[in-house]
């Protein structure tokens, strides 16, 4: 395509609202000076082609007539299917519902081993959702060297992506976009300005040694860009529903009647990602009870969480969670038993029809427990061992003992005032918790629910604790 063209699609792009500049809220809370919403393009045929042709142009030289195509989800799969068609090129699709989690058939297509992949994406930002999507198609034999991407919002996600063996080419680059758009007098030097500095003070590369931040650090980096890049969907949504209430609050409610926890989930439950009970201590634990959870979790936006601690063979466990996995989004089990454990978790969500999310406990809270620094590596690598990341969310912990970005770390033992109860619980701040520990979410109990007031202490917790993580990304 002639400079010229591709001039006119950057100005076609901006004209259908594509590329928009003002002032957006990202899922992270930052606001951004730019927006791009590939997503309209499937109303506007003409651009479409345009963009199918032009991606197709530049993948010409490193292409060969055995490469297949794949689009990330689901922005880019029309882009794909066009290039595909156009191109002569096969195509395989990969899926990232939940509900293939039965199936667990993640590709769709035909290919033959070691068979060249290019990946075709609509907009980088981290690179995380092309390489998770590399890394699917690795695991299918497939061979990801290049990745071809319409927009590029230039914040390192090349980098990344070149640090895991894909080569990039990309139409337009932010930086062409701002050129194009001063040019033809749709945008001014000060937005210029503004979009320049959002991008230099919001890189996800390091940039000392190449490496890409989110390899050494996933606490470091924003929700927003963890769950770009999680191939999980229960972890996918549990932290959109911390960034749409910027809560990574758990509150733990132990009460013994179900009067008494309804009345505590309908006080805190705005302030808080999740709701963590023990449905086992509960006297009058019902269906009803279960529906009317349901039905607060949906009003109220928090996800329900079962703390079983289970740890027996995987038959019993399969008996034990699916009375759990029609109601419960996650639920805590011990890696004692080892991997038989989680494949009867997965037996009976799949059973079931419904996906729930594991939380391993790696580390405990409370003082003299039996754990050690060797089972607390045993149980990480259990959670990280192949084949599990469909199934577990991260670990209940004390200090960070996973670096893997998709894993969450939950830390229990969280109190405003108190420094241990009058057992062997022991506490420390959300703050604490968050900068020092490396919580992810923490979890709450009777600092919120013995409180007199446990609808303002929820919102004291949740805003000190999201305080600390906006702190630790910075
Ligand atoms: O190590 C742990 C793991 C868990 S899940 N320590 C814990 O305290 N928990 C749970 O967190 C515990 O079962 C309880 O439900 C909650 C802590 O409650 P709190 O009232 O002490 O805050």
């Amino acid at each position: 395509m002639s400079l010229q063209g591709v001039e006119e699609l950057v100005l076609d792009l901006e004209n259908i609202g594509a590329i928009k500049f003002g002032e957006f809220k990202l899922k992270s809370g930052l606001m951004s000076p730019v927006y791009f919403d590939l997503r309209v393009i499937v109303s506007h045929p003409k651009i479409l082609d345009s963009v199918a042709q032009i991606m197709l142009d530049q993948i010409k030289e490193v292409q060969s007539n055995e490469s297949l195509l794949c689009g990330v989800p689901y922005t880019a799969l029309p882009i794909a299917s066009i290039m595909s068609v156009k191109g002569n090129l096969g195509m395989v699709v990969r899926r990232k519902e939940a509900k293939d989690y039965g199936t667990k058939k993640m590709v769709e297509g035909t290919w033959t081993s070691g068979q060249d992949c290019i990946i075709v994406e609509d907009v980088i930002t981290s690179g995380g959702s092309v390489k998770e999507t590399a890394q699917l198609l690795r695991e299918h034999d497939m061979k990801v060297t290049t990745c071809v991407v319409l927009l590029d919002r230039e914040q390192g996600g090349k980098q990344n992506l070149i640090n895991d063996g894909i080569n990039v080419i990309s139409i337009f680059p932010i930086s062409k976009v701002l050129d194009t758009l001063v040019k033809h007098k749709k945008i001014n030097s000060a937005t210029v300005e503004a979009v320049q500095a959002f991008i230099n003070n919001n890189q996800t590369t390091n940039s000392t040694n190449g490496v890409a931040k989110s390899e050494k650090h996933p606490e470091n980096m924003s929700f927003q860009a963890r769950s770009e890049m999680n191939v999980n969907p229960v972890t996918r949504r549990l932290l959109d529903v911390m960034l749409r209430k910027q809560s990574n609050l758990c509150v733990a409610i132990d009460k013994t009647k179900s009067s008494q926890v309804l009345e505590l989930v309908k006080k805190v439950g705005k302030s808080v990602a999740v709701v963590k009970l023990h449905s086992d201590i509960i006297e009058d634990w019902s269906s009803a009870v279960q529906e009317e959870l349901t039905s607060l979790s949906k009003e109220l936006d928090f996800m329900l969480f079962e703390d079983r601690k289970l740890a027996d063979i995987g038959n019993t466990v399969k008996h034990q969670t699916s009375s759990i996995c029609g109601w419960a989004d996650l639920l805590t089990v011990h890696g004692l038993p080892g991997p038989g454990l989680l494949q009867g978790v997965q037996a009976a969500c799949a059973d079931a029809g419904r996906q729930i999310g594991v939380l391993l406990v790696a580390e405990m809270s409370n003082a003299g427990n039996l754990f050690n620094k060797d089972y607390t590596k045993a149980v990480v690598g259990l959670g990280e061992g192949k084949g599990m990341e469909e199934l577990v969310v991260g670990f209940i912990a004390q200090s960070r003992v996973s670096q893997r970005a998709g894993m969450l770390q939950m830390t229990p033992g969280v109190h405003l005032a108190d420094s241990s109860d009058s057992g062997d619980q022991r506490y420390t701040s959300p703050g604490q918790a968050v900068l020092e520990k490396g919580a992810d979410l923490v979890i709450a109990g009777r600092g919120i629910c013995a409180d007199t007031n446990p609808e303002t202490k929820a919102e004291e917790y949740r805003q000190k604790a999201w305080d600390a993580y906006l702190q630790r990304i910075k």
